[in-house]
C-alpha cells in the first residue's frame, strides 16, 4: 500500500495547519488542493508540509479532489485517503481505517459518521441518513455512511473508472462507479465534528443536493 492523503480546502486558513500536521502523523505525503481560496491556506498548508496543487479559480470540492486523485495516480500512489480541511474530521481516525483495510482487504473504506439526532443539525441528520439507505439500494449493499467525505480508497482501479464530479457529487460518484467495478466496501466508524454556525459550511443544501441526487441517477442509470 502507498498511500497519500488529499484534502480540499476552500478558504480553510484557521483550520488547514492543524488538520495537515496531524494527518502527517500517520500519513508521509499529504496533497492540499486549494483552488480560489481567498484566504492564506495555501500558504498555510504548505507551511505545514503538505503538497500544494489547485489552481486560482474556484471549480468545487470533486474536481479538486479529482485533480489530487490524479496527482497520486502519476505518482503511483496505490491508495489514497480522502479528508476534510474544515476540522470535521479527525485525523486520529486514520490508523483504524488502515487495519480496516488490511483486514478486510476491501477496496474502499468508508469513515462512518455516528448518525445522531442529537448530534448533527437536523438537515444533515435526514439528508445522511436518506442518502445512505437510497445509495445502499442503487449500489446493491450496505452503505453506512454514503457522504462521508473521510474514506481510504484504491486509485488502481482509477484508469478504467473516469470521475466527472465538480461539486459535491464525488462520493456518490466514487460508490457507484467502484461498486460497477466489483470494488469490495468496508466502513470503520469515525468521529464527526459540527460546529454550530451555517457559515462554517460552504454546501448549499438544496442545491448541492439536488445536483447530488441528478448526478447519482446519471452514472448510475444512464453511464454518465
Ligand atoms: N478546493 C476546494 N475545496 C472545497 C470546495 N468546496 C468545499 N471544499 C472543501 O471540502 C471540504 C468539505 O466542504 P463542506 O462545505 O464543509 O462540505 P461538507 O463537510 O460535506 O458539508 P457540511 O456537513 O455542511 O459541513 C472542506 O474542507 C472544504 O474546504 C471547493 O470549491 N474547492
Ligand atoms: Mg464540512
Amino acid at each position: 500500500m502507498k498511500i497519500c492523503a488529499i484534502i480540499p480546502a476552500f478558504n480553510e486558513a484557521s483550520y488547514i495547519a492543524r488538520i495537515v500536521e496531524e494527518t502527517r502523523e500517520y500519513i508521509e505525503t499529504v496533497i492540499v488542493i486549494d483552488d480560489g481560496s481567498e484566504d492564506r491556506t495555501a500558504r498555510i498548508a504548505q507551511a505545514a508540509g503538505a503538497t500544494c496543487l489547485g489552481s486560482p479559480v474556484n471549480r468545487g470540492k470533486s474536481s479538486a479532489l479529482r485533480m489530487g486523485i490524479d496527482f497520486a495516480r502519476a505518482n503511483d500512489f496505490t491508495h489514497v485517503i480522502t479528508l476534510d480541511g474544515d476540522g470535521q474530521h479527525l485525523p486520529q481516525d486514520i490508523p483504524a481505517m488502515l487495519r480496516v483495510a488490511e483486514e478486510t482487504k476491501a477496496d474502499l473504506v468508508i469513515g462512518a459518521r455516528p448518525f445522531s439526532r442529537d448530534l448533527m443539525p437536523r438537515s444533515r441528520y435526514y439528508s445522511n441518513t436518506i442518502g445512505s439507505r437510497l445509495a445502499s439500494a442503487l449500489i446493491g449493499c450496505e452503505v453506512k455512511d454514503s457522504q462521508s467525505g473521510f474514506r481510504l480508497f484504491r486509485i488502481d482501479k482509477f484508469s478504467e473508472i473516469k470521475l466527472r464530479s465538480r461539486r459535491y457529487e464525488i462520493e456518490m460518484e466514487v460508490l457507484i462507479k467502484m461498486a460497477r467495478y466489483g470494488c469490495t466496501i468496508a466502513h470503520s466508524p469515525i468521529h464527526m465534528v459540527y460546529f454550530n454556525d451555517d457559515a462554517h459550511s460552504k454546501l448549499r443544501p438544496i442545491r448541492d443536493t439536488t445536483r447530488t441526487c441528478l448526478w447519482s441517477l446519471a452514472y448510475r442509470y444512464l453511464g454518465a
